[in-house]
């Protein structure tokens, strides 16, 4: 197993969502132990705290429903920044927050790959494909905007320019979708993402559509940044989100995936995004989180080396 430099970044970032909650992650993760999880494989963990904003001058919008805006900017610019420094340094883990922040932890570490000369890559894990622009949001929470921004589609200026180096829309893999707004269908397949609805999943399984992107990422050298909302769990191993939607992943397919994307050797970052602490039970979706970033960076049932047979 490789050894890497875990960066940990905070990111309290809650204004994205429609319920108080999510500030809370970054600190219920390292109270679930994600820092012993990583250091008891073998990696070097360096925790940076927790990014922060000053409280912005508020920004209205044409589109009433919109919330946040100046907040979302904020966070967005300030993440970015947090985003590409750190790759630089390691494997950066951003700690939710709700979604809205992989708006600059994508565009951050998109802007490292392009210095690097390889092309990024996105799997994006949840029930929601996330491709809201500030024009077509109806709930106005803009964790529902963040692939639609960092894949550069139209919809965001003034507020936003586009990302300097924004991930190509048939760079993004989607997996465990449930949920797809009508504005999101129409965008989503005019833009070309790549969507393994729950329904594929039921037919295929994860592993062979999963096998498929992961060799094409490796194929062309490209870095993989993988983005993991609870709300692709299933809602009764994984309560604690403001936006369940029943049918989600199973344990064993969470799992597997993180198993596989460990093989790969291909992540080269990760939002855990959308723990609501608030809502969980006893902890356990925290626990859960931080196991499943556990198989992510090489924890297995049984040791391949020493398997006698
Ligand atoms: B999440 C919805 N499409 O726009 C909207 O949890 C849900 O980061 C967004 O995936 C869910 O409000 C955002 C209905
Ligand atoms: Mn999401
Ligand atoms: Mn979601
Ligand atoms: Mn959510």
């Amino acid at each position: 197993m490789s050894q890497k430099t875990c960066i940990l970044v905070g990111a309290p970032v809650q204004s994205g969502a429609g319920q108080p909650g999510c500030v809370m992650g970054p600190a219920a993760y390292r109270t679930a132990g994600l820092g012993g999880a990583l250091t008891s494989l073998g990696h070097r963990v360096e925790d940076r705290g927790d990014v922060a904003i000053a409280v912005p001058a508020p920004m209205p919008h044409a589109n009433d429903a919109v919330e946040n805006l100046a907040e979302f900017v904020s966070w967005t610019h300030a993440l970015t920044v947090a985003a590409a420094d750190a790759s630089k340094d390691g494997l950066p883990i951003f700690l939710g927050g709700d979604h809205s922040l992989a708006a600059g932890t994508v565009a951050g570490v998109a802007q490292h790959a392009a210095a690097l000369g390889q092309p990024q890559f996105v799997l994006w894990l949840d029930a929601h494909p996330d491709f809201h622009a500030l024009d077509s949001t109806e709930s106005g929470h803009l964790h529902g905007t963040p692939v639609a921004y960092f894949t550069g589609q139209d919809g965001f200026a003034p507020a936003l320019d586009t990302p300097t180096a924004p991930v190509p829309a048939e760079n993004v893999c989607m997996m465990g979708i449930r949920s797809v707004d009508r504005a999101e269908n129409l965008r989503l397949a005019a833009a070309g993402v790549t969507v393994h609805d729950m329904r594929a999943i039921d037919e295929q399984g994860i592993a062979a559509p999963l096998r498929a992107f992961l060799s094409h990422v490796a194929a062309v050298n490209g870095r993989l940044h993988l983005s993991l909302d609870v709300d692709f769990l299933d809602p009764d191993i994984a309560p604690a989100v403001g936006t369940t939607v029943p049918g989600g992943a199973t344990f064993r397919e969470a799992h597997l995936i993180m198993e596989m994307l460990h093989d790969s050797g291909l992540v080269t970052s990760l939002d855990l995004v959308e723990l609501n602490p608030f809502l969980d039970l006893r902890g356990r979706t925290a626990k859960l989180m931080v196991d499943l970033t556990a198989s992510l960076m090489g924890r297995t049932v049984l040791d391949r080396k020493t398997r006698s047979y």
